[in-house]
């Protein structure tokens, strides 16, 4: 049954079950997993991510790119070997087929999840912040093949907006040009991923998951692609942003000092932020995550649901 939709994807039995009852149903990326943080830490939140999943009503469907196959919903042991290794490549889209030929093992991006996500229709998925536009990207030329995929794959991304480490405005603005909604779940403003507001004004709200729910299928009757849903962390998770921004603008400093680019950018300055800010924005983090999960779920129960209706 796994292979029989796309010859290189491998659906977990739970997840192709749930599939064909359509039953709602949650995608997660890995690269948080491999890369974000390290073991154990990375596995308890990997499960603690799951099990919100699984409270609110949706099955939980792990990404990633193992042996050369394109797994969607992992096992144990294969949950474990990405929480446990240090050689999982960060993997984006472009490094798919490299990974597919040579039989290599990969940890999901942001892009990457939302296309097999979308190879398997998945159409939720949770994660913290999306890559953008970088700082200094009109010398670099830095921007994530995240929003491109956004134009591109019918999948909605539940993230606190884009990571803070990034030109928000410009992100905002790349994702107009390529025609991205971008939803506030129950805000008027981009959220800064490790505080509420960023005074970005967005054009679309919801408030409920219902409402959420009518605008997706509206997105994927009207055209295609995928929809950012911009859900603020908690307040009481939040750092101030005047806090944060000084340690942010200390690590891509050293970012450039140190010669960091390309894929390495955005590990780099996360790895740097937890050391200047002495871990707190790991544990906000984590916090956004678990927060986007569970609407993420409740989303995808939603939509659920507003499919039987029609
Ligand atoms: N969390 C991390 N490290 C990362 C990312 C998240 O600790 O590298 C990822 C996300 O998966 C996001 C990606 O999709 O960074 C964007 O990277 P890039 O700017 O290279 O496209
Ligand atoms: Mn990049």
């Amino acid at each position: 049954m796994s292979s029989v939709m796309h010859p290189d994807l491998d659906i977990a039995p739970e997840i192709a079950k749930a599939l064909a009852e359509r039953r709602a149903i949650v995608a997660l990326e890995s690269t948080i997993i491999a890369h974000g943080m390290s073991y154990p830490d990375n596995l308890r939140i990997a499960r603690e991510i799951e099990a919100i999943i699984r409270k609110a009503g949706a099955i939980p469907a792990t990404i990633a790119i193992l042996n050369g196959r394109l797994k969607v919903g992992l096992t144990e042991a294969e949950l474990q070997h990405l929480a446990r290794s240090h050689e999982i490549a960060k993997a984006s889209v472009r490094d798919l087929p490299v990974l597919v030929a040579a039989g290599g093992d990969g940890a999901t991006t942001v892009a990457s999840t939302m296309r097999i996500a979308a190879m398997a229709g998945l159409r939720i998925f949770a994660t913290g912040g999306i890559g953008g536009v970088h700082r200094g990207a009109e010398l670099s030329g830095d921007v994530s093949a995240d929003l491109t995929e956004l134009a591109r794959s019918p999948v909605a991304v539940v993230s606190a907006g884009a990571k803070a480490i990034l030109d928000l405005p410009r992100t905002l603005e790349m994702l107009e040009t390529l025609s991205v909604p971008v939803i506030g779940y129950g805000c008027d403003e981009f959220p800064a991923f490790y505080s509420r507001s960023s005074g970005l004004r967005l054009t679309a709200r919801a408030d409920t998951p219902g409402q959420l729910a009518r605008m997706l299928a509206a997105r994927w009757r009207l055209d295609g692609g995928g929809v950012l849903i911009a859900n603020p962390i908690p307040t009481p998770d939040e750092i101030p942003a005047a806090l944060i921004e000084t340690q942010i603008r200390g690590a891509v400093s050293r970012a450039a000092a140190d010669g960091v680019a390309g894929k390495d950018v955005t590990p780099y300055l996360l790895a740097r932020l937890r050391d200047l800010t002495a871990g707190a924005s790991q544990r906000a983090n984590v916090a956004l995550v678990l927060n986007n999960a569970r609407i993420a779920a409740q989303t995808a129960v939603a939509l659920a649901a507003h499919g039987q209706q029609h």
